[in-house]
């Protein structure tokens, strides 16, 4: 399958992991949008959220769990961080393999359009 994040999770493209275990892995976005910019996914692909299906939530909370203690080992957890989620065209989604931004570093201003 030719999806750079499948190629992450194999090891075939680099990455700077900072955080994996049996089903969710982390590492530094390559063009940050803030002095902490993380890609939290997971390693099954799944294109986008339109394509959770039943038996993937859990694995949809376990990212929610991993960002969860990735801000707390990164030192963000007290001061905030954004999590975000680009579906599709129209939300901003440029690789198909569903990911969650872990934003944080800097007081992050007000959603726009
Ligand atoms: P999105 O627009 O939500 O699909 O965000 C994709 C993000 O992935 C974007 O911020 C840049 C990042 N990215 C793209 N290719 C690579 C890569 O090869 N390595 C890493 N670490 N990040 C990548």
């Amino acid at each position: 399958m030719d999806c750079i994040f499948c190629k992450i999770v194999e090891g075939s493209i680099p990455s700077k992991k900072v955080y994996e275990n049996e089903h969710v892995l982390a590492f530094h976005d390559i063009q940050p949008a803030a002095p902490v910019h993380l890609l939290i996914i997971p390693k099954k692909h799944i294109a986008t959220m339109n394509d959770v299906d039943a038996g993937d939530w859990g694995l949809i909370g376990e990212i929610h769990r991993a960002a969860q203690e990735i801000a707390k080992q990164e030192g963000v957890a007290e001061s905030g961080y954004r999590l975000i989620n680009n579906c599709g065209k129209d939300g901003g989604q440029v690789v198909y393999h569903i990911h969650y931004h872990l934003l944080a570093g800097v007081k992050l201003g007000p959603l726009h359009v």
